[in-house]
């Protein structure tokens, strides 16, 4: 089973949006004029990172050779008040029926459940001002300006689970794949031995000016669901759908007994989810064109004709496929629509723009972390007044101040910031 992992239903990629660029701390100077008045300008936004659900794309596969996705960093400032060029966002394309979750945390994203559906993951980082935006009345010449917003990297998981309206299960070699043949444009690879599907086929079933879409997948054998065979792995990839077309080989012509195998398939599914067993099934008993088929279709029948309906179909001749597939329909008209998995709600990544802090005591000193501390450290000159004055505006705007006073800060306390030593002086 060296094959087994060629569907590649599960990945994990690293994505990091761009930083923003840092703004421009510049002065307008003119022959004999220098530093007339400020001009920096602003840093460009980093790009940002999409993932877009793309029925073009078939599998997860090129991801295992494309890993890492970076989009591009926001161009710094330029004086004379340019901004900064912003960063070129990056689009992964990923197959419809891909769940995008976070590593870390195992939170669900999204999930692309429609063709053209588009998330924005995380989003690149603002650009930093440039001097000209910190002038104000009384200061006319800001000697300093905004870095711009650093992102980090995250790693994603991605999973493709199929989304089907029929999903059709049986043993290997009972005729799963040669229907879908017949019924939809889907060629999957037929052949006379067990598991010729080792991934899941998709074909869109006409039906009058109807469609839906059914799904083919690798045959099941008994104790499937605790990993034997191909394992159940590929189970998952009926889980999305609303019913499922269960085929039975009525030839018996590998020995095994039709009301057995469907029992047992059955059994397997039970085993495997609550979900998957209580969906509805519609019964097709295949190779009817086969000798003793018509007497074990009546026993089948006999047994289980009243809890199902069932069809008595020559997959290979496309005999009886008709009725069947008007019944498929008619079941699923009565069935409600699929539903795309529930993301968790507000999941965002941070950015370093969504500024937190901690304080610790340290030997009766005041401690500030966090990203608010990082990003004060990365900006403010400790030998320019306006930007120490930039400094405690935010400290005491985001209420640094008053938590440190509620916490006890008196008088030349020490408060230690990115580790340089202050003396509160109120
Ligand atoms: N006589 C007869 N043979 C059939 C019929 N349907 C399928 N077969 C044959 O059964 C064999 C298996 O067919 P597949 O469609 O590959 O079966 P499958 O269930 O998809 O098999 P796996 O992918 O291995 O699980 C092939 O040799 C088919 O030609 C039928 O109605 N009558
Ligand atoms: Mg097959």
């Amino acid at each position: 089973m060296a094959e087994r992992n060629v569907f590649l239903d599960k990945v994990r990629i690293t994505v990091k949006s761009g930083d923003g660029g840092d703004g421009m701390n510049s002065f307008k100077s003119y022959k004999g004029k220098p530093a007339c008045g400020p001009d920096g300008g602003d840093g460009g936004k980093g790009g940002d990172i999409y993932v877009l659900a793309d029925s073009a794309v078939g599998t997860l596969l090129p991801f295992r050779y494309k890993t890492k996705y970076v989009a591009g960093d926001g161009e710094r400032g330029g004086s004379n008040l340019c901004s900064g060029k912003g960063g070129e966002d990056v689009i992964i394309r990923v197959p419809v029926g891909t769940i995008v979750s976070d590593e870390a945390t195992g939170s669900i994203i999204c999930d692309m459940f429609r063709d053209g559906d588009k998330k924005l993951i995380c989003e690149g980082g603002r650009g930093g001002k440039g001097n000209v935006r910190f002038t104000t009345a009384r200061r006319h010449a800001p000697n300093f300006a905004q870095k711009g917003e650093k992102t980090e990297e995250h790693t994603l998981v991605l999973e493709l689970k199929v989304i089907a309206d029929v999903g059709i299960i049986g043993f290997p070699n009972v005729g799963k794949s040669t229907l879908l043949s017949k019924i939809s444009a889907a060629r999957p690879k037929i052949a006379n031995y067990h598991f010729t599907t080792l991934t899941p086929n998709l074909g869109v079933v006409g039906f009058h000016e109807n469609s839906f879409v059914a799904a083919d997948i690798p045959g099941l054998i008994e104790g499937a669901s605790c990993g034997a065979g191909l394992g159940h792995d590929f189970l998952r990839h009926i889980e999305r759908t609303r019913m499922l077309l269960h085929v039975v080989d009525v030839s018996a012509s590998e020995g095994r007994d039709p009301i057995e195998d469907f029992g047992k398939i059955n059994a397997e599914l039970e085993n495997y989810s609550e979900k998957l067993s209580a969906l509805p099934q519609i019964i097709a008993l295949n190779k009817c064109d086969c000798p003793d088929a018509e007497k074990n279709a009546e026993k089948f029948i006999k047994k289980y004709g009243k809890k199902f309906e069932i069809f008595k179909i020559a997959a290979i001749e496309g005999e009886g496929v008709y009725p069947l597939v008007a019944a498929l329909w008619k079941k699923l008209s009565s069935l409600p629509a699929a539903e795309p998995v529930k993301a968790d709600e507000n999941f965002t990544y941070k950015k370093s723009g969504d500024l937190d802090y901690e304080i610790y005591m340290d030997d009766g000193a005041y401690v500030l972390t966090g990203s608010l501390v990082d990003m004060l450290c990365r900006n403010v000159s400790l030998d320019d007044p306006d930007s120490m004055a930039y400094f405690q505006k935010i400290l005491r705007d985001k209420g640094v101040i008053s938590t440190l006073l509620k916490m006890g800060m008196k008088e030349h306390d020490t408060v230690v910031v990115g580790g340089v030593e202050f003396d509160y002086v109120p």
